[in-house]
């Protein structure tokens, strides 16, 4: 079995692209099982073969600690890690080849609380990978792709999972984004939009964190999706492939 964990910003797209990786992995005869681990979900876009909800119940948690609903996600996203082993007994009971874990609403939630990097640490399968959503609709400028690139970076050392990079929502950005893929891949350009766009203060600060970043050398590239048409699903399923298949040779 191997994991696949969606990881982005609240409404960057992980639920829907956890619906539609599972509708393309099951299409080419791969038997794929989906792990919800967002507590305080209501609707899904899919249906899933294990829930966290099953175990935890944001309107329990509210009651039983006397929370609103700011404190009872909190705490709610903190109880994951306590009902680990239910999760992995379900999961194994299901056993499929890939495992698609959509992840809690909030992404510091799970990425910054002890909860999920516990989680994602002893959770036991064969291989574990993360895709990262950039949600297209906030990449409006280049001062903004480095700061949603800062946090794809700060995620990945807390997580530290092998990461494939992924923009959303392509088919809302057209005119923005062939912008976006020149500034992921060629860092000279990506300099000299900021420097158009910003100076003083911010432009050393982007400049200096930029240097630390390597932007242009995400490991897979930015690979552009759209959840709604569902383009760009093939590089990411081979993107993916080259680290679940080929493993600790292509992890940084
Ligand atoms: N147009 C468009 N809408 C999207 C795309 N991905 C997600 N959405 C919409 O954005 C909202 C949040 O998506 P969701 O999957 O729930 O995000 P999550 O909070 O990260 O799980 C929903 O209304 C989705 O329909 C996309 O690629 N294109
Ligand atoms: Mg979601």
């Amino acid at each position: 079995m191997k994991a696949i964990f969606i990881i982005g910003t609240a409404g960057s797209g992980k639920s829907l692209l956890t619906a539609n990786l599972f509708d393309y992995y099951t299409k080419n005869g791969n038997f794929v099982g989906v792990l919800n681990l967002d507590p305080g979900v209501e609707n899904l876009p899919y249906t899933c073969d294990v829930d966290v909800r099953d175990y935890v119940d944001l309107i329990s948690v509210m009651k039983q600690y006397d929370l609103g609903p700011n404190g009872a996600m909190i705490m709610a996203s903190d109880l994951i890690a306590s009902k680990i082993d239910e999760l992995q007994r379900d999961v194994d009971n299901v056993n499929p080849d890939y495992l698609i874990v959509d992840t809690p609403g909030q992404i510091e939630l799970f990425a910054y609380r002890t909860s999920g990097p516990f989680f994602v640490q002893n959770f036991n399968v064969e291989q574990k990978s993360a895709i990262f959503l950039h949600d297209g609709s906030l990449v409006t400028t280049p001062t903004n792709f480095v700061s949603m690139a800062l946090l794809a970076s700060s995620i990945k050392l807390r997580l530290n999972l092998p990461f494939v990079n992924v923009l959303t929502k392509i088919d809302l950005i057209e005119d923005r984004i062939r912008d976006i893929l020149k500034w992921s891949s060629n860092l000279s350009s990506l300099e000299e939009a900021i420097s158009k766009q910003s100076d003083g203060e911010s432009y050393t600060l982007v400049m200096n964190i930029l240097r630390s970043l390597n932007v242009g050398g995400f490991s897979q590239g930015l690979i552009p999706v759209s959840n709604a048409t569902t383009e760009g699903m093939i590089n990411l399923e081979a993107a993916l492939s080259r680290i679940l298949n080929l493993g600790e040779e292509v992890e940084e």
